[in-house]
């Protein structure tokens, strides 16, 4: 079954935007997930996604088993590395870091990955994520030892974003990195939105309805809220 691709595929058909919100289990205790989850209302949430790049061996798996207690928006694992997969989720964006030149976030991680989605029914979604300068050094560039690329690199990014497609990835996940100061600019959006025929995920940064309006307006389907939910688990009512 596809059945997470193919809702992101047909919503982008219709043009319906789609929303994500992004909890790291390194963040979040074990105890508060039943509370949290109840501020995540399906009616207005379409995935959750579970990761961190700093998560310890064994967590994630715990934590996605207790998250699917308490609700039945798919989980989809966001891996910061191979030891995040566990078969509780629906899914996982199997992500090459495009941005960086570190090998072992282009191809190696991804290897080590195979033989434990091997035993797991997990939606594999190959996804090119592009890390773009937020204004802070953040923790995805920090472990990956990558260099984000400027925001007014226009040009590199949209060519990254096209080789990604032109690869075969099903997704381009625009990431200006967990609690960047400046999220993905408008013009980048649009412009890779204008290049690729596979849908835009945008995240990193996004705190307020006018971001995120902007970044759906650009040209985003998909749009990844993490950072402002863990400070305030109420922010959903006011930015939706
Ligand atoms: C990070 O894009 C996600 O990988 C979400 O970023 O935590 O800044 O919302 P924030």
């Amino acid at each position: 079954m596809n059945s997470i691709y193919s809702k992101i595929l047909s919503s982008k058909q219709k043009g319906k935007k789609l929303l994500a919100v992004l909890l790291d289990p390194d963040k979040l205790e074990p105890k508060k997930i039943e509370e949290v989850t109840t501020n995540i209302d399906p009616k207005e949430v379409d995935f959750i996604l579970i990761g961190g790049s700093t998560v310890k061996n064994g967590v994630t798996e715990i934590f996605v088993k207790k998250l699917k207690k308490y609700t039945n928006i798919p989980l989809v694992l966001f891996p910061g590395d191979f030891s995040q997969i566990n078969k509780y989720a629906d899914a996982i964006l199997f992500l090459s870091l495009l941005s960086g030149r570190n090998p072992e976030y282009l191809i190696e991680q991804q290897i080590q990955s195979v033989p434990l989605i091997q035993k797991t029914d997990l939606e594999v979604i190959s996804t090119g994520y592009i890390l773009i300068d937020g204004g802070i050094e953040t923790a995805v560039q920090r472990v990956s030892e990558t260099i984000p690329i400027s925001p007014n690199s226009l040009k590199k990014i949209v060519h990254t974003a096209c080789a990604g497609m032109y690869l075969g990835n099903q997704l381009i996940y625009l990431e200006a990195g967990s609690g960047a100061q400046n999220p993905v600019p408008a013009e980048v959006i649009k412009n890779v939105k204008k290049e690729i025929k596979i849908p835009l995920i945008v995240g990193g940064g996004i705190r307020t309805k006018q971001q995120l309006e902007t970044a759906y307006k650009s040209g985003a389907d998909l749009v990844v809220v993490g950072t402002a939910f863990e400070e305030n688990n109420n922010i959903l009512n006011k930015i939706i």
